[in-house]
């Protein structure tokens, strides 16, 4: 298995353009189910999630989901590696969530009740990686309202039909699906058996690229034929009347309402403007030469 992650080398300025989303972005979003925005993090951004996730990897964090069939025995030549719920280990992914583009972007598409309720690293090795099956978010979550919710799914690097990008049904959250168990990973549901293959709209995104798309649209990945990594990282957001999920899970809810705390009941500081600031040391480091 190889271990490369294709990465953007950190520059030496921290300008994005992005704040959030264009209304045109927020628009298709919200007639469509899902919107891509290729660039939605900037070079340094999507440099320091690369080393965050590289940094997870090697401390041997991510552990393989995939099964030989039978849902329970993991497999030893197919990977699909997974760390869920992962704010808790990276400091740099659970600010994420309150940089000040995400917090305008999910404000924008859910609304000022928003929490986050969710975050997920998907990596896929080179030649060896497998893909996620066919499944909604909502499959798991379980919202009354499929558009009370949304996944945000950033390309860490460059995701394309070869590696195994996300790949949507488009308009298939207007539709009902029903879930089983998924056997080729040891406890994913999916809705494979209803899909028609000529519906799926593969989403090619750079790295820093981000697809979001609500709860019940119908995503998969495919495996990873090149020689490179491929690692997606997940952020799920839902406005709070309609988060339905297991009390049990209640605790990894982070309030994202206006005036919020940044996280710092939940992680004991606040993470407002951490993930810029960590970024902009990044390009500070790129500038000086070291
Ligand atoms: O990145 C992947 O491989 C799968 C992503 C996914 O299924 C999800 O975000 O729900």
């Amino acid at each position: 298995m190889t271990t490369t992650l294709d990465q953007p080398a950190p520059v030496a300025t921290t300008a994005s353009a992005r704040t959030g989303l264009t209304a045109a972005e927020a628009r298709h979003w919200r007639d469509h189910g899902w919107v891509a925005v290729p660039d939605f993090l900037d070079r340094n951004e999507t440099a320091l999630l690369q080393s965050e996730v590289r940094a997870l990897q090697s401390a041997g964090k991510l552990r393989n989901v995939a099964t030989d069939g039978d849902g329970v025995t993991h497999s030893k030549t197919v990977f699909n590696l997974q760390i869920c719920p992962v704010g808790y280990h990276s400091r740099p992914i659970r600010a994420l969530a309150y940089a000040g583009k995400v917090q305008n972007a999910i404000r924008d598409l859910l609304g000022d009740t928003a929490v986050q309720n969710l975050d997920q690293i998907f990596l896929k090795p080179g030649k060896h990686g497998t893909g996620t099956n066919w499944h909604s978010d909502n499959g798991y979550f379980r919202s009354p309202a499929v558009e009370a919710g949304t996944g945000m799914w950033i390309a860490v690097n460059d995701a394309n039909r070869r590696n195994g990008t996300m790949t949507i049904i488009p308009g298939s959250h207007r539709r009902d699906w029903a879930h089983v168990r998924d056997h080729g990973s040891d406890h994913h549901i999916t809705c494979a058996p209803s899909i028609d293959p000529k519906e799926a709209l593969p989403i090619e995104l750079p790295a820093g690229g981000a697809l979001f798309f609500n709860y019940g649209v119908v995503h998969s990945t495919g495996g990873n034929t090149t020689d490179a990594d491929r690692a997606g990282l997940a952020l799920h957001f839902i406005q709070e009347a309609h988060y339905h999920w297991d009390n049990a899970d209640k605790k990894l809810w982070r309030r994202l309402a206006p005036g919020n705390d940044g996280g710092q009941a939940h992680f004991g500081e606040n993470l407002t403007g951490v993930f810029e600031a960590l970024a902009g040391a990044l390009a500070g480091r790129a500038g000086s030469g070291l």
